[in-house]
């Protein structure tokens, strides 16, 4: 059983624990839609398939799929991903999923936000978004985990914690007058607090180069422990990025953390940069919302990382800048093992690996 609680989570004593600490299953969700993933989804429905496999060399995946994709999902994914039916409008489970928090009692919940597809009737990517909006809660009735409805926009890929008591994210998008035009810098550092269990929030000014997010925080920066994090960094003075890293670098370096750490910053390597190919933009039918021109440039980046015990899947990307971005992970996880998996195709469609999967807490 599942309940609905309008309780507040901090006073609960419920906390988010980071990405680094133990989970029982990651959650994906099948790509389907021909605005958004080119010839027909199938090219991402092989990388989705390759990321899938991959973090369950260690870890339980779910793959939640709608019911005209079911046999076709189940084809092309081995007997050991499990496939749940559900009705969505695209595939980013990070954000559209559950945040789950957890007690020192070992009961978990699930933090269900608000979900506008990356901006409503502002800027957002797709319309309707309902069915996107129901998953968390879904999720979680699955699960048999109660959880919270919490009275903010937000998408999962916008906020990393590290579990003691630190939460990052970018005022690109936190603040954009696409989620909640009506709270302050304040305001919203509050509803992470009473919902969350953080303390202190730091604020990076901008995301991504070109992040159609709106500058969510998972596609420039890991946290890699608790003080520690890997940044997307840039040694091009004429590329955007450039200045964006800067900003950021200045943001960790004259920051400390809710224990009062400095944070220790680990650059990690720009891919590209890269942009869309002719063939690329027009595999995708046309839409409203998401622009996809020849020439356009990608927000490439291997901060879109997923750490699923001691294993870290990262995104292949670009031939040049891969190797680095390896032997930069290994020193950063010494002991864990790295998968490296075909990306560009779930890039095509906005994102990387850390935005299509969300974490479920072992207890
Ligand atoms: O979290 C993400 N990066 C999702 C991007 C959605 C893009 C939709 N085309």
């Amino acid at each position: 059983m599942s309940k609905k609680l309008h309780t507040i989570p901090a006073l609960d004593n419920f906390r988010m624990p980071g990405e680094q600490e133990a989970h029982e299953g990651i959650w994906m969700a099948w790509p389907e839609r021909t605005d958004n993933w080119r010839f027909g989804a199938k090219p991402a429905q092989h990388a989705f398939a390759e990321v899938a496999k991959a973090i369950a060399k260690k870890t339980k995946v779910t793959m939640v799929v709608t019911a005209d994709q079911y046999d076709n999902a189940r084809g092309r994914l081995p007997e050991h991903i499990q496939l749940i039916e559900m009705t969505t409008d695209d595939s980013w489970m990070r954000d559209i999923g559950p945040s789950y928090v957890v007690n020192d009692k070992g009961v978990r919940r699930g933090i269900d936000w608000e979900f506008n597809a990356w901006g409503g009737l502002v800027d957002g990517l797709y319309s309707p978004w309902d069915k996107d909006d129901a998953v968390a809660k879904k999720v979680c009735e699955i699960l048999e985990d109660d959880s919270y409805r919490a009275p903010i926009v937000l998408e999962g890929g916008s906020i990393h914690v590290d579990g003691e008591g630190t939460l990052y994210t970018t005022e690109e998008c936190l603040l954009h007058p696409s989620r909640n035009p009506d709270l302050s810098k304040a305001d919203i550092e509050q509803v992470l607090k009473d919902h969350l269990s953080i303390e202190k929030v730091i604020w990076l000014p901008l995301g991504l180069y070109n992040d159609e997010t709106n500058g969510h925080v998972d596609n420039i920066m890991h946290v890699v422990a608790p003080g520690e994090v890997a940044l997307t960094w840039c040694e091009d003075p004429s590329d955007p990025q450039y200045a964006i890293s800067r900003k950021a670098l200045d943001a960790l370096e004259t920051a400390t953390d809710a224990k009062g750490r400095k944070i220790k910053v680990h650059k990690l390597p720009l891919p590209g940069p890269l942009y869309f190919t002719e063939e690329e933009a027009n595999g995708i039918d046309m839409c409203d919302g998401m622009a996809r021109e020849p020439g356009e440039r990608l927000a490439a980046s291997y901060a879109n990382y997923l750490i699923s015990n001691k294993h870290i899947i990262y995104p292949l990307l670009d031939e040049k800048t891969d190797d680095m971005a390896r032997d930069k992970l290994a020193e950063l996880y010494p002991g864990y093992e790295l998968t490296g998996v075909a990306a560009r195709e779930i890039l095509l469609g906005g994102g990387n690996i850390h935005c299509i999967t969300q974490q479920i807490p072992k207890l």
